[in-house]
């Protein structure tokens, strides 16, 4: 099984190049992003809950993604392996997520960061917002409390995984496809 963690702050490139990678590698795509936009849309009362949190930029609870991405793993227990995009985004998610795969005898293979500065994120967000409708990405003031949360929550991530020796760096500034190669390399290198 192959189960990779795509990895980067808000407007690295995450779900741009999950794409690509599903398409290659016939992953299952975990976006707790996706799946909390998907239950705000359906007026559930988590997606109610999330909907404040996320439009102010904030995390949402740890135990409410976890629990949506246990549920997906014991949907897809025949899968090929898995695409955590935006997931796990703290410690603590990353601590269940190891325990979850290690109930099924599985692990992570590889994390894939994407680096990019922060006026480049900039940039992309209040770029997307103009067409995308979401909240989260229609103001300055919002996407650097993102960049924030980011740096404060997630990033201590990317250390938890160099310890297990899993972790590959990746320039997330330039051509999607030259970006998309280089992410192709580490996962075969996995
Ligand atoms: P996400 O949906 O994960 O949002 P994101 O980080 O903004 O998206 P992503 O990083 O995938 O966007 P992409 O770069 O592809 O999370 C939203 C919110 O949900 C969070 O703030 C949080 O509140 C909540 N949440 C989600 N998961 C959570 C968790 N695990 N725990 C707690 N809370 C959680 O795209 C950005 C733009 O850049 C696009 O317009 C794209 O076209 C462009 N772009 C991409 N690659 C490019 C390139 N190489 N060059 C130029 N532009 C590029």
């Amino acid at each position: 099984m192959l189960n990779l963690i795509l990895f980067g702050p808000p407007g690295a490139g995450k779900g741009t190049q999950s794409e690509k990678i599903i398409a290659k590698y016939n992953l299952i795509h975990l976006s707790t992003g996706d799946l909390l936009r998907s239950e705000i849309q359906s007026g559930t009362e988590l997606g109610l809950k999330a909907k404040t949190l996320m439009d102010q930029g904030i995390l949402v609870p740890d135990e409410v993604v976890i629990g949506m991405i246990d549920n997906k793993l014991k949907e897809h227990r025949s899968a090929a392996g898995f695409i955590f995009d935006g997931f796990p985004r703290t410690v603590k998610q990353a601590e269940a997520l190891d325990n979850l795969l290690t109930s099924y005898n599985e692990g992570i293979s590889v994390m894939v960061a994407l680096s990019v500065d922060d006026d480049e994120l900039l940039a992309r967000l209040l770029n997307r917002g103009k067409t995308s409708g979401r909240p989260d990405d229609q103001n300055e003031e919002l996407i650097a409390k993102r960049i924030q949360e980011y740096n404060s929550k997630t990033k201590p991530v990317a250390d938890y995984y160099q310890g297990q020796g899993k972790f590959v760096a990746i320039n997330g500034i330039g051509e999607i496809d030259f970006i998309f190669g280089e992410i192709s390399k580490a996962i075969e290198a996995a």
